[in-house]
């Protein structure tokens, strides 16, 4: 069966939780992010990026003026990002930032088509027109767009495919040009990112005399394969699968470029061997989600099952041995990368949100090959928190790094967790993350439905009515809930009589399939793969009322995650909660559960809005009468009292809203 991504054209979300999330894009996001892109936020890293495209566009200029007279710059590495000492010491032909910063003006150019398709804005529709025209004029006549070799100097262009992320922004800039093509029906981006993508299809292949490297940050794999599927141009998909299957096979192309490489398995770039042999998931964790998703993508395509085995296997890998509970992946700073199985230290965590937006671009295509809530379960985990801690509640502030357990003095005095932010950061130089939140949050409806020519799936539940055609018919589905809130879910499907049309609802994993489903005059529908299937519609409106068993529920690791021994931490449905130093005070790590827990929950509205917190009840550990004797460091254990708490949790994406604090999401547990 093949399963797309529902067109977010045809849903559309009215729901408590994520309209909350989208319109924060759409309002603030998004216009926040535009003045970044100009460097007009004083308080926050400048950004460069448009003044890039603006620099390379003077330089195109200079060209055509000078016709033969003109002399192109002659490439002088620089370094991997550059910035001026004080913003207004930047000259106006030169190159700033990262030396991928194109690909934030991508991003944030793919959110706003996602937005746009959604909500139609015509102020906005003006920016984004004028950014895009900002952009086309720093094109090369050859199609060629990155303004970091553009106004560097071309002669070393792709001379650093590890490194240097030529193709990485292509891949970008392909993204955000078919997601604002889809929603404007304007092609202008979209022919500029088409053009770079032929000049690509022209320089790399097996063919002799072409480059016969790949990309050294994938994404260009995924993002051509979405440009075959929305062109239809057959030379896209024959690229994306070059990337694919060049990757790893001998010799290796970056130990040309990087002599020094010879004899280290290259895990970081995930190109230590070819794609189809890899089955457990190493390296730059960004990266890697990104290849997968690409694999994914092939598989589907082709129909390769070979490539499938490697998808599964390394999806296995992700999961069942080096994610977090959080939906977090990469547990290393050194490299971004995935450490060995079992290695999720709470403390010293990457779990970059970048890393997290993957492994759901990751589930949702495998999905689409293998309809099974194993997939989904986890792209639900990951947005719900990994991705959502990413960003303030307020939308002007980001997560890059996502831990589990903060003690901000060690954040600022422990060389090892310099990475490790107790609160989130206006801006990043390397601002990967806050523009790649905004485009999968306000893409968020294609991630909540999927269909087939019969059957609508519904993977997330929130608020939402989505249109769908069968043979010509629509076909109307209205969601009603407060999810997560509430595992209560009623749905209306008015006009499905006769169609055959199926509605496919996931129930999700942490229910243990304690739930109830009333289909009215239907019958009980079958549950496959962790979804269940209902049709036989033949009234003109039927309803549907899903209740999934929402409890909180104490979790406990595979002891074989070392970090989390005799811990425990704590779900209700998919949110993942943690402790904040300003509901229990400091020192967290002397709070301990013992057997049997009791969890109590609450309706909270202290965030402005009703989430449910929970309470636990708990102990706090200290010395028995500690305040009368000189401070000693360690005492005879007989010393150690234990006083009642009730420790008060509070969903995970929340955390460090309201102000700096000690946080855990593990407790021990006696
Ligand atoms: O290299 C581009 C992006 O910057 C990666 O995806 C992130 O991990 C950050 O390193
Ligand atoms: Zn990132």
């Amino acid at each position: 069966m093949e399963i797309r991504p529902l067109d977010i054209k045809r849903v559309t979300v009215e729901d408590s939780f994520w309209s909350r999330e989208t319109e924060l894009v759409r309002k603030e996001v998004i216009p926040y992010q535009w003045e970044i892109l100009n460097d007009r936020v004083p308080e926050a890293t400048p950004s460069f990026c448009m003044h890039n495209f603006r620099a390379a566009g003077l330089l195109g200029k200079k060209m055509r003026t000078l016709g033969r007279d003109f002399e192109p710059p002659r490439y002088t590495y620089k370094g991997f990002a550059v910035f001026p000492d004080k913003k207004e010491d930047a000259k106006e032909d030169e190159f700033y930032g990262f030396l991928f910063q194109d690909s934030d003006f991508s991003k944030w150019i793919e959110a706003v088509g996602y937005s746009l398709a959604v909500h139609p804005d015509k102020e906005l529709e003006k920016i984004a027109d004028g950014a895009i025209d900002t952009v086309c004029a720093a094109q090369l006549p050859n199609g060629y767009l990155d303004t970091y070799y553009i106004i560097n100097g071309m002669d070393k262009s792709f001379s650093d495919l590890r490194d240097h992320h030529e193709l990485y922004c292509m891949g970008h800039l392909i993204e955000g040009a078919v997601a604002y093509y889809e929603a404007t029906g304007k092609d202008k981006l979209l022919n500029a990112a088409k053009r770079f993508a032929d000049y690509v299809y022209g320089v790399f292949g097996r063919e002799e005399g072409k480059i016969h490297g790949y990309p050294g940050h994938e994404i260009a794999e995924m993002a051509l394969f979405r440009l075959y599927e929305t062109t239809g141009e057959e030379r896209y998909r024959e690229l994306a699968e070059y990337f694919i299957d060049q990757r790893g096979q001998a010799p290796l192309y970056f130990e040309n470029e990087h002599p020094e490489m010879k004899g280290r398995p290259d895990y970081y770039h995930q190109a230590h061997i070819p794609v189809r042999e890899q089955t457990e998931a190493v390296g730059h964790a960004v990266r890697a989600v990104y290849l997968y998703s690409g694999m994914a993508d092939m598989a589907r395509i082709t129909g390769d099952r070979e490539l499938l085995g490697s998808c599964k296997a390394l999806w296995d890998s992700i999961v069942n041995e080096k994610m977090y509970i959080t939906g977090g992946i990469g547990a290393t700073h050194i490299g971004e990368s995935f450490s060995f199985p079992f290695d999720l230290p709470n403390d010293t965590a990457y779990a970059e949100t970048c890393a997290s937006i993957g492994l759901v671009f990751f589930a949702r295509r495998m999905f689409s090959l293998e309809q099974s809530r194993k997939y989904t379960d986890i792209m639900e985990l990951a947005l719900y928190n990994g991705i959502l801690s990413g960003m303030a509640l307020d939308g002007k502030s980001f997560f890059y790094v996502n831990p589990l357990e903060v003690l901000p003095e060690a954040c600022k005095k422990d060389e090892r967790k310099e990475h490790v932010k107790p609160v989130r950061q206006k801006w990043f130089g390397c601002a990967c993350c806050p523009p790649n939140i905004a485009r999968l949050v306000s893409s968020v409806g294609a991630y909540a439905y999927g269909e087939s020519d019969d059957t609508l799936f519904v993977h997330l539940y929130m608020g939402s009515k989505i249109r769908k055609n069968i043979s010509g018919r629509e076909i109307e589905i209205t969601v009603k809930t407060d999810y997560p809130n509430s595992g209560k879910v009623g749905i209306d499907v008015k006009g499905a009589a006769g169609t055959g049309f199926r509605l496919a609802l996931r129930i999700p994993g942490w229910t243990s399939d304690n739930y109830t489903c009333d289909t009215g005059s239907l019958n009980d529908g079958t549950l496959d793969e962790g979804y269940l299937y209902i049709g036989g519609f033949k009234d003109d409106l039927h309803h549907v009322s899903l209740e999934l068993e929402m409890k909180p529920r104490a979790v406990f690791a595979d002891p074989r995650v070392s970090e989390d021994a005799q811990k425990i931490a704590f779900m209700r449905g998919p949110v993942v909660y943690c402790a904040e130093e300003k509901d229990n005070g400091k020192n967290l790590k002397s709070i301990v559960i013992s057997r049997p827990v009791d969890i109590k929950e609450k309706t909270d509205s202290e965030f402005g809005f009703e989430s449910v917190s929970l309470e636990v009840s708990a102990a706090r550990r200290s010395f028995e009468g500690a305040e009368f004797f000189e401070s000693t460091l360690y005492r005879d254990y007989s010393d150690v009292r234990e006083d009642p708490v009730d420790l008060k949790l509070i969903p995970y994406a929340l955390w460090a809203n309201r102000g700096e604090g000690e946080m855990s999401v593990y407790f021990f547990i006696t």
